[in-house]
C-alpha cells in the first residue's frame, strides 16, 4: 500500500514536471513575462540632472524605475518617448518614489528628458537628459 502511494506521487511529480518545465524553458511573448528580469533602477532628479543618468538593460527587461526629486518647488519628471512614458515625480522620499514600470520591448538607445520642467520657474531643463540603452539579444 505504502509502496503505490510513492508511485502515484512520483507520478503526479513528474507529471508536474512536465507541465511546468516546457512554459519555463520557451519564452518570448510582449506581454509582462515571469522569466525575464525586472531591472530596478534608483534615480534621484536634481535641479541639474538625473542620477543616475545612464540605464542599461536587456531587451525583453521589465524596467523599474523609482524616482524622486530633491527639488520638489517645481515639476521635474522623467519622459521617454519610445516607451511613452511621460511622469511628473513630486515624491521626494526614497521610501515612497514615484514608480514609473514599462517594458524594453525594443532595442536601441532610448533620451530620456523632462517634458514637465517647462512649468517651473526657469523653464525647461535641456540639461536634465539621460539615455536608457536597450541592448538586443
Ligand atoms: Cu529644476
Amino acid at each position: 500500500m505504502k509502496t503505490k502511494l510513492a508511485i502515484l506521487i512520483i507520478l503526479s511529480g513528474v507529471l508536474l514536471a512536465s507541465y511546468y518545465l516546457p512554459s519555463k524553458l520557451s519564452g518570448g511573448g510582449s506581454a509582462i513575462d515571469e522569466n525575464k528580469t525586472v531591472k530596478e533602477v534608483e534615480m534621484a532628479i536634481t535641479h541639474g540632472g538625473y542620477m543616475p543618468n545612464d540605464i542599461t538593460v536587456n531587451l525583453g527587461d521589465t524596467v523599474r524605475i523609482l524616482a524622486i526629486t530633491t527639488d520638489p518647488s517645481h515639476n521635474h519628471g522623467i519622459a521617454i518617448d519610445g516607451f511613452r512614458v511621460n511622469k511628473v515625480v513630486s515624491k521626494t522620499s526614497p521610501s515612497n518614489p514615484e514608480i514609473i514600470e514599462f517594458i524594453a520591448d525594443k532595442p536601441g538607445i532610448f533620451e530620456i528628458y523632462c517634458k514637465s520642467c517647462s512649468s517651473g520657474p526657469i523653464g525647461s531643463h535641456p540639461w536634465l537628459k539621460g539615455t536608457l540603452e536597450v541592448l538586443p539579444y
